[in-house]
C-alpha cells in the first residue's frame, strides 16, 4: 500500500516543524514547498537525516514548484508572513490574501482531492478565501485555530488546577485569538465542569477570567517573547492532530474554522466551531445551545470575521 502524501505549503517555522512532527508520527511521505529557494530542500534533507536516529520511514522532498505536491492527500498551508510585535493578525490581510490566491491555484491544479488545513493568518478570512480560490469542497478546506486556542486554555487550566493536561478538556468557539469565545461550562477536569470546580473551591471566577484572557492573548504573548515571528510548536502540533484524524478516520471532535451554511445562524463564513473530522473531511458540525452572554460574544466574533471577509472581497472581487 502506498504511503499517504502530505504537502506542506510554506516551509517556514511552522512548515518545518510540521514536517518533523509528521515524520516522527510516520503520517506519510512529506513534500515541503516554498517560494524561497533552498529552504524547503534544506529542511527536507535535515529532517530526512534525522530519520535513521528516530527510526521513521518517510520520504522527504523540498520543492519550489507546485507540481511536487501532485496527488497529495493532505495539504497544510502556512505560506505567507507571520506577525511582528505590534502587528495585529488583521494587518497581514492584504499580503497573505495574494499568497492564498497562488496557493489556491496550486492546490486546485495538483491536489484537488486533498484535505486542506489552513494556518495562515488572519485565519478565518484566509481559509474562507482559500476555499474560494481553490474551488475544493467546503468539507475539505478547514482552518486550524480552535485546537490551538483550546490547547492553550487546557494548559493554563491544568497548571492552575495542578492536574495532568490529559484530564482537562476545553471548549472554544468563534474566531481565532482576540475574538475567541471560551465556553467554561463545557470545559472540564475529568468531566467536572469549571463552574462546579469554582463551587468546590478549586479556583475562583476571577482566576478563570484571567486564564480566559491569557488564552485570548496567547499568540501575542509568544510574539512578544520571540520578538521576531510567532508561535510554531503548538500550532504545528494542533494541525497534525487534525491531519491525523482525517488520514486515520479517527472522527475526533475538534474545534476548527469550518464553513457554516446556516449553523449557528451564520451563512457562508468560516468560524470556529466543534467539528467531527474523519475520512470525509469535516463530517459534522456540532451545534450547541448558547446562553445569552455566549451568544453575544459569538455574534461579536462572527461580525469581526465577516468584516475581514468583506475587506478581502474588496481587494479580490472574484471572492464576492
Ligand atoms: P514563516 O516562518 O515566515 O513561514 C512562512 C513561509 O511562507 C516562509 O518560508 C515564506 O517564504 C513562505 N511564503 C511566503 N509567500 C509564499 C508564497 N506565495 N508561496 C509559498 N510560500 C510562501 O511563518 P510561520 O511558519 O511562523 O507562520 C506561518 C503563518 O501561520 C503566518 O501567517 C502566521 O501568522 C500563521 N500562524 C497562525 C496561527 C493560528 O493559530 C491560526 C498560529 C501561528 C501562526
Amino acid at each position: 500500500m502506498a504511503r499517504d502524501k502530505i504537502a506542506l505549503i510554506g516551509s517556514g517555522m511552522i512548515g518545518g516543524t510540521l514536517a518533523h512532527m509528521a515524520g516522527l508520527k510516520e503520517l506519510g511521505d512529506i513534500v515541503l514547498f516554498d517560494i524561497a529557494e533552498g529552504i524547503p530542500q534544506g529542511k527536507a534533507l535535515d529532517i530526512a537525516e534525522s530519520s535513521p536516529v528516530d527510526g521513521f520511514d518517510s520520504k522527504l522532498l523540498g520543492a519550489n514548484d507546485y507540481s511536487a505536491i501532485e496527488g497529495a492527500d493532505v495539504a497544510i498551508v502556512t505560506a505567507g508572513v507571520p506577525r511582528k510585535p505590534g502587528m495585529s493578525r488583521d494587518d497581514l490581510l492584504g499580503i497573505n490574501l495574494k499568497v492564498m490566491e497562488q496557493v489556491g491555484a496550486g492546490i486546485k491544479k495538483y491536489a484537488p482531492n486533498a484535505f486542506v488545513i489552513c494556518i495562515t493568518n488572519p485565519l478565518d478570512a484566509m481559509v474562507w478565501a482559500l476555499q474560494k480560490f481553490s474551488g475544493l469542497p467546503r468539507s475539505h478546506v478547514v482552518g486550524m485555530a480552535g485546537v490551538l486556542d483550546s490547547s492553550r486554555f487546557r494548559y493554563f487550566l491544568a497548571d492552575e488546577f495542578k492536574v495532568s493536561v490529559e484530564d482537562v478538556t476545553a471548549f472554544v468557539l468563534g474566531g481565532h485569538g482576540d475574538s475567541m469565545v471560551p465556553l467554561t461550562r463545557y470545559s472540564t477536569v475529568a468531566g467536572i465542569p469549571i463552574p462546579d470546580l469554582i463551587k468546590m473551591g478549586w479556583t475562583s471566577k476571577e482566576k478563570v477570567e484571567e486564564i480566559v484572557q491569557r488564552t485570548r492573548d496567547g499568540g501575542a504573548e509568544i510574539v512578544g517573547l520571540l520578538k521576531n515571528g510567532s508561535a510554531y510548536y503548538a500550532p504545528a502540533a494542533s494541525a497534525i492532530s487534525m491531519a491525523e484524524s482525517y488520514l486515520k478516520d479517527k472522527k475526533r471532535v475538534l474545534p476548527c474554522a469550518a464553513h457554516l451554511s446556516g449553523q449557528y445562524g451564520v451563512k457562508d463564513l468560516y468560524v470556529g466551531v466543534p467539528t467531527v473530522i474523519g475520512s470525509g473531511g469535516v463530517e459534522r458540525i456540532i451545534e450547541i445551545d448558547l446562553n445569552k452572554a455566549e451568544q453575544k460574544n459569538f455574534d461579536k466574533s462572527v461580525a469581526s470575521v465577516r468584516g475581514l471577509c468583506e475587506a478581502c472581497a474588496e481587494i479580490a472581487p472574484s471572492l464576492k
